[in-house]
């Protein structure tokens, strides 16, 4: 035995001295806390866990959205300097991550693609079954939410309707008279007809299309939800005109869309992609489906705010309504983009329930926003859903800040311009973004860099990008002095994004760009090239064509389209890609459902005339979902603001 040749220890009883039981021991205990301790790496569904570790309020979760956490504590999460960039902003989890997943995610997928192509069949039946089940199941779900939070649902579609200061497709659904622009319209409609036919005979009921293995993916994002891409996709079908595409997309809602799924959601990716999805197509259509459907998901969202603060959890539960932080926030936090990103939604929720809750959430944490201390007149990304505490001081226009900040002065617009207090926020925080973010490159372009505690980082991500479409649909109420200081600075930021893309070799703009190290709008880092059918640029560009008219915006639209056409459009579907400054790409595998709803319906957008969802009357959720200016005087009163001149 290898202890009795130690040297100059005696032994004693059994055969082993005092020292070696010592180590015996030693070893014996660590082996025992390695068992244990690897409990907690078991996939949720293993039995053992389960008797083990029941789950609690504090458990940090790690399912991911298609930026997998996983990765991330992989590469240690408990390091503050690896989650940098690391959660996309505008709250969709990771930029980075999302680079840093996609090897676990090839495997994890490769084993569900699997899965899903082998077990078809059986998906299918258990699609079907959900399809019978889903409608009269949801019914009794809306009956016990009579008792809950949704109490009347008798909102005046037709009043609402009269309280819109235009028609909503506009004279002629927006078709623009010169006939480049109606060409180049009907490129983009082709687009959007090629990836949802894909989607649908590839990938239908998923989450995703899968192009090149010509598949579904299902993800973690949405708690067991499905078919993302047709809510996505239902109001762009529907503006666009696709009527047979809209009215299958419509179908599968009604029959298939089963919302008593028991999975773990992001809070922030539901509420944009399916409550906002559904918000705006009830909006636009009637169909009283779309209402029931949004109110029941709606209630479903309500316990992730049971938090001391009232601060809800990144993580939801859908079926047990438990929530969590993500696992790799710092500290148990809950992330500014995530909780800041619910406003809209939210609001339009106690809108058509008459039930003030969502509201009353929404604007607790308004309330502890306001209140609370900002170094420098900041808004840092990370607070605590406990103590109501910053936990770190990092602030981004980008990933984890971004469009905390878009649904501020949103807000205010969607409230007809009466809600004073998001007013002041948004132009205070503009402010502050102003004095410490915003910086000129050497060769004279404006970006905002990240700060951390009072260094700034000079990178820039596409998902900042979104904030030159932010700036400009603020300008005019602000400070008069400031109006054209705004339009500038709108117009110089969109700059520099497309200068981000024009370049690249693709024409497409990387994950990140830099302005250091001798780079200007370039990415440094191999981990940063990559392209995911993002709208952030293209957005900016219909913002500022809608403000401005300069023509630049459809052109640069245009050459995103051409881009797009070249380098992501593939046999089966759009497909993002890995290298934007590659010769010769390498795809992704993944046609991302905000492809469908923002990237698509911006660029369709671009080349309409401006009455098609004129700006007056809707604002556009973080996944371009419209959702209608709220005109409560009109909606209580007698209303009708409606000039007659419809197309409807
Ligand atoms: C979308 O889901 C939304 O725009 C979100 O706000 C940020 N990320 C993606 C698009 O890049």
């Amino acid at each position: 035995m290898v202890f009795r040749k130690l040297p100059g220890v005696s032994a004693s009883g059994m055969g082993l001295r005092l020292s070696q039981k010592f180590v015996f021991l030693l070893f014996l205990s660590g082996l025992v806390t390695l068992c244990f301790g690897a409990l907690f790496f078991l996939p949720d569904s293993v039995r053992l866990k389960r008797i083990f570790l029941s789950k609690t309020e504090s458990q940090p979760v790690t399912v991911g959205s298609e930026n997998d956490v996983r990765e991330h504590l992989k590469k240690g999460a408990k390091d503050p300097e690896h989650l940098r960039g690391i959660t996309s902003a505008k709250g969709e989890t990771s930029t980075k991550l999302k680079a840093l997943s996609r090897k676990s995610s090839v495997t994890n997928e490769a084993k569900t693609d699997k899965k899903v192509a082998g077990g078809e069949a059986l998906e299918d039946m258990m699609l079907s079954r959900s399809k019978t089940d889903s409608a009269s199941k949801d019914e009794k779900v809306t009956s016990s939410s009579n008792q809950g939070a949704n109490t009347d649902t008798s909102f005046d579609y037709n009043k609402f309707q009269k309280c819109l200061l235009k028609p909503h497709l506009g004279i002629e659904h927006g078709k623009p008279s010169d006939p480049q622009t109606l060409q180049r319209r009907e490129k983009v409609k082709e687009m959007m007809k090629f990836a949802w036919d894909n989607y649908k005979s590839f990938a239908w009921g998923r989450n995703e299309l899968r192009p090149l293995t010509r598949n579904g993916h299902i993800g973690n994002m949405f708690g067991g939800l499905r078919g993302a891409s047709i809510v996505d996709s239902l109001d762009t079908l529907y503006i666009m005109g696709l009527m047979d595409e809209y009215n299958d997309a419509k179908e599968w809602v009604e029959t298939s869309l089963d919302l008593n799924s028991n999975g773990e959601a992001s809070l922030f990716e539901v509420n944009i992609r399916y409550v906002g999805g559904l918000l705006s197509a009830y909006y636009l259509t009637g169909e009283e489906m779309f209402k029931r459907k949004v109110m029941v998901l709606g209630e479903k969202l309500l316990p992730a705010f049971n938090t001391p603060t009232g601060i809800p959890r990144g993580v939801i539960n859908l079926g047990s309504g438990t929530s969590w932080s993500w696992g790799w926030a710092s500290a148990g936090s809950s992330i500014l983009a995530e909780f800041g990103t619910l406003h809209l939604e939210f609001v339009h929720l106690s809108e058509l329930s008459n039930n003030g809750i969502y509201t009353e959430k929404v604007m607790n944490i308004r309330k502890l926003l306001n209140k609370i201390e900002k170094p420098h007149g900041l808004y840092p990304n990370f607070l605590s859903p406990v103590s109501g505490n910053w936990v770190q001081h990092h602030v981004s226009i980008g990933g984890l800040g971004d469009s905390f900040y878009e649904y501020l002065i949103k807000s205010y617009l969607m409230s007809d311009k009466t809600d004073e207090e998001a007013k002041k926020m948004y132009y205070s925080a503009l402010e502050a973004i102003e004095a410490n973010l915003v910086q000129k490159s050497p060769g004279g372009l404006t970006y905002m860099a990240e700060w951390r505690g009072g260094i700034l980082d000079h990178k820039m991500g596409h998902l900042a990008c979104f904030s030159g479409g932010m700036v400009v649909i603020g300008a005019d109420d602000g400070a008069p002095e400031k109006r054209q200081h705004y339009l500038d600075l709108a117009a110089e930021i969109t700059h520099t994004c497309h200068e981000s893309y024009s370049r690249s070799a693709t024409k497409l703009g990387p994950e990140a760009f830099r302005f250091d190290g001798g780079a200007e709008a370039t990415a440094t880092r191999l981990s940063d090239r990559y392209y995911i059918l993002r709208p952030e640029v293209i957005e900016s560009y219909m913002y500022m064509w809608r403000l401005t008219h300069d023509p630049k915006y459809r052109e640069w639209g245009w050459e995103a389209v051409e881009a797009l056409e070249q380098h992501c459009r593939v046999e089966a579907g759009f497909s993002g890609i890995r290298d934007v400054y590659a010769q010769t790409v390498s795809h992704d595998n993944m046609q991302q459902s905000f492809f469908l709803s923002e990237t698509l319906k911006y660029l369709y957008l671009l080349f309409s005339d401006d009455d098609l969802l004129p700006l007056e009357d809707w604002v556009f959720n973080t996944e371009a979902h419209p959702l209608p200016v709220v005109r409560k005087s009109c909606l209580q009163g007698e209303g009708g603001t409606h000039d007659k001149t419809t197309s409807e």
